[in-house]
């Protein structure tokens, strides 16, 4: 593993940073969890790129440091950094394509209780999940992940996304799906990521 000195941006918010900081805790290695609010983001905004967080800044040996913007390039980067990509081409391609699929789940869960079409969009993502749940259950492979025996990104990404299914629908959503049910359980007990599921900030999301 490359030594480099790690600062990850984002709001005091698990949202799009979650993923990353589970990844952090399961390697074991140190970042600096830098959370960004009222004044001091608007400050920060202009030298992000997209004017977006989450952003990761990575400072390599020579001190040169380089912010990489958009959290699935962020994920991506630490699953290579710390060996949660996979072992092969197509385990990685497979981390990679169900890693899009939680991003399609994700957006299309809906946080917006003023939206005008709110009551709309939850009935159809009522309708939506359990279906896309069904499709994603026969992708857990034997060894309880969906590479196998081996943790990666996907496995960390997907149970950092059922954390915010099981709060905006409810403790239930995986009874239907016992496989998944159980991936994530086994990620969640991981004990680096236990840890920091006990210890981290308290946030709504
Ligand atoms: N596709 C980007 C989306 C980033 C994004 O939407 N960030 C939001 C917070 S979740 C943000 O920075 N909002 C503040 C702003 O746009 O000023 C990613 O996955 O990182």
């Amino acid at each position: 593993m490359a030594s480099y000195k790690y600062k990850l941006y984002y709001f005091n918010a698990r949202g799009r940073a979650e993923p990353a900081r589970w990844m952090f805790a399961q390697a074991g290695v140190e970042y600096e969890d830098v959370r960004l609010a009222g004044e001091k983001w608007i400050a920060k905004k202009p030298d992000m790129p997209f004017g977006q967080m989450p952003a990761l800044e990575v400072t390599d040996s020579s001190g040169k440091s380089h912010l990489i913007p958009q959290s699935r390039a962020i994920e991506r980067f630490l699953a290579k950094q710390f060996g949660l990509a996979g072992k092969n081409e197509f385990d990685i391609a497979r981390a990679d394509f169900l890693n899009e699929y939680f991003n399609d789940i994700f957006q299309k869960i809906v946080f917006n209780k003023k939206d005008p079409d709110y009551e709309k969009k939850c009935k159809e993502f009522d309708e939506f999940l359990p279906q896309a749940l069904e499709k994603l259950e026969p992708f857990v492979r034997d060894g309880g992940y969906f590479l196998g025996k081996e943790l990666s990104w996907a496995d960390i990404v997907f149970s950092v996304l059922t954390d915010i299914l099981i709060q905006v629908k409810d403790s239930n959503v995986l009874d239907k799906t016992p496989k998944l049910k159980k991936l994530r359980q086994s990620v969640c007990d991981q004990p680096k990521i236990a840890e920091w599921i006990t210890n981290r900030p308290k946030t709504d999301f």
